[in-house]
């Protein structure tokens, strides 16, 4: 497998609106971000993802941009981002923007053109059509948007302020090409791309026979020859990272966006987890987990995530933010970071921040989940019923603000922070975690150095002995004479698990623990509740 600086990378995602505010205005800023660098690189990540910071009228987050050649007011302006490049690059990390080239704001130049009359030269830069079809969008009951000025729908996969851009128009791409290549030759990184397989669209937009099942939006034919000429003509000539955001897809699939020798994109987010894995399954995780592994091996590079900013925070979605909140936040990131692919960080993971319950619909921001609130309440259900329905998922579970203290707001600002702080933050929070020699916090420490020094890690086979165990999980990495055992305990209770003979052969040492006293040498491991080990195999 051939080594690069990605495949080694442990990445720090930055929703920077809720990461620090340096200006007291209630949104992280870049400013805040700068000042919080060196925490970062005491982590040990060494790649930051930026979500989007262009110049947006913010309906969804700044997923809804109206200049790409701008940085937002709320998050900066030019001269912050570029000097926040610098100080990145001096603490030897890399930067990759968050980018969104599925649709723009309905604000955007192009689109306030393009929606003018039906000759304007900007008309067929996105998609317009005289009848919709039965589709829904993400966060809307249909996908098109009647727009009375020429009396034509156009398509939205997401809000109706996110018009899709008609990627068939090479106009359209070659003016995203070119502001791509403006980032680049700042000298940053790469890029995550947004809804990157949303792009193509299918000819004639047929109706959907289940328009619930919103799978339609992906993964069209012409899709591909897209993303090489992306990669064509412009990818290729930096020495850059991209992540493509690459929902409903199967291994084989998603092999075509990451092979190496298709030159497309270096790795993908796959949603079977996040997406289609409600709760926690540890049956079928491990099968994603293997078939992917099968699929891409050798071939193409995966990426390891449980949480971002659209997904609750994983200690709270898929371990215990209760009793054993430490342990699980632990075996968590022992899992991602051990299994193959780039790990991904979500900020406040790396100290077991949790998801939050809000009273009222009020005290929510994120638009799909208060779409999708008024959508149900105007079908009559009862609305403190769609409430609770919405709570778990709801988007804002990840968003609320970094707890920096125990202070007010946790830290997080001098002002009125945008969305509400979790109220856990006086117990939860990084001047706790710096203190406490046994929190999450070091805990992910020893693990990235350990993931720097033991290139099984990353680059090892992998090899699942516990398919069909519900609890435990037992695996190996093996690469040049090397060999980790992983054994993780992911449940309430303990658990036996005895060592297959293929395992017991040589000496084992044990290299991480997230408890403090483990001492066994037999053959058969008494594993504690939400207990994680890495030996080494020798
Ligand atoms: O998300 C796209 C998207 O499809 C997610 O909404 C979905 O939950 C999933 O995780 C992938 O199937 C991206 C951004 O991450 C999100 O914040 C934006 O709202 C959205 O695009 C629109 O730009």
């Amino acid at each position: 497998m051939k080594k690069t600086w990605w495949k080694e990378a442990v990445v720090y995602q930055v929703y920077w609106r809720s990461f620090y505010d340096s200006d007291g205005d209630g949104y992280g800023d870049l400013q805040g971000l700068m000042e919080k660098l060196d925490y970062i690189q005491h982590l040990g990540a060494n790649v930051i993802w930026l979500n989007p910071c262009y110049q947006s009228p913010d309906k969804d987050n700044g997923y809804d941009i109206s200049d790409y050649y701008q940085i937002m007011d709320k998050a900066g302006n030019m001269k912050t981002w570029e000097t926040l490049l610098h100080e990145v690059h001096k603490r030897d990390m890399k930067l990759i923007m968050d980018l969104v080239v599925n649709h723009t704001s309905d604000q955007h130049p192009w689109f306030l053109e393009s929606r003018s009359s039906k000759d304007n030269p900007k008309r067929d830069w996105y998609i317009w059509r005289d009848k919709p079809n039965n589709w829904r969008s993400y966060f809307t009951p249909s996908a098109w948007e009647f727009d009375k000025t020429t009396g034509q729908y156009y398509f939205h996969s997401f809000a109706i302020e996110q018009p899709d851009l008609n990627w068939k128009n090479p106009e359209v791409r070659e003016a995203i090409y070119e502001m791509m290549r403006f980032w680049l030759d700042k000298g940053m990184d790469g890029f995550r791309l947004d809804a990157i397989a949303l792009l193509a669209k299918p000819d004639g937009f047929p109706d959907a026979a289940n328009p619930n099942d919103i799978r339609y939006l992906t993964n069209h034919p012409g899709l591909h020859d897209y993303l090489k000429e992306m990669n064509e003509k412009v990818f290729r000539h930096y020495d850059i990272f991209t992540v493509g955001e690459v929902a409903f897809v199967t291994p084989e699939e998603g092999l075509k966006y990451v092979a190496e020798d298709r030159q497309e994109l270096h790795t993908l987010f796959h949603f079977e987890v996040c997406d289609e894995m409600p709760s926690w399954d540890p049956l079928r995780f491990k099968q994603i987990q293997k078939r992917w592994y099968e699929a891409l091996w050798g071939k193409g590079w995966n990426s390891q995530f449980l949480n971002n900013h659209d997904h609750t925070r994983q200690v709270t979605r898929y371990g215990n933010d209760q009793e054993y909140r430490m342990e699980s936040a632990k075996l968590l990131a022992t899992m991602l970071h051990t299994l193959p692919g780039t790990p991904y960080i979500y900020q406040g993971e790396e100290i077991g921040m949790t998801g939050v319950r809000f009273p009222s619909i009020e005290d929510y921001n994120d638009i799909a989940m208060k779409n999708k609130y008024a959508e149900e309440v105007a079908k009559g259900r009862d609305p403190q019923e769609v409430l609770e329905s919405l709570q778990p998922l709801s988007r804002d579970n990840s968003r609320t603000p970094m707890q920096w203290d125990d202070s007010e707001q946790a830290g997080f600002t001098t002002g009125m922070p945008w969305i509400k702080i979790n109220p856990n933050y006086k117990t939860i929070n990084v001047k706790q975690a710096l203190a406490d020699p046994n929190s999450v916090y070091h805990y992910y420490r020893k693990l990235i150095q350990l993931r720097k020094e033991r290139l099984e890690m990353v680059y090892g086979t992998f090899c699942d002995y516990t398919e069909n165990e519900p609890y435990i999980y037992a695996y190996t990495r093996e690469w040049e004479g090397q060999r980790l055992l992983v054994v993780l305990n992911h449940c309430d209770h303990a658990n036996h698990y005895e060592l297959p003979k293929a395992l017991t052969a040589t000496n084992r040492q044990l290299l991480l623990n997230n408890y403090q006293d483990v001492q066994e040498t037999g053959n058969i491991l008494h594993m504690r509740p939400h207990e994680a080990r890495i030996y080494e195999l020798e």
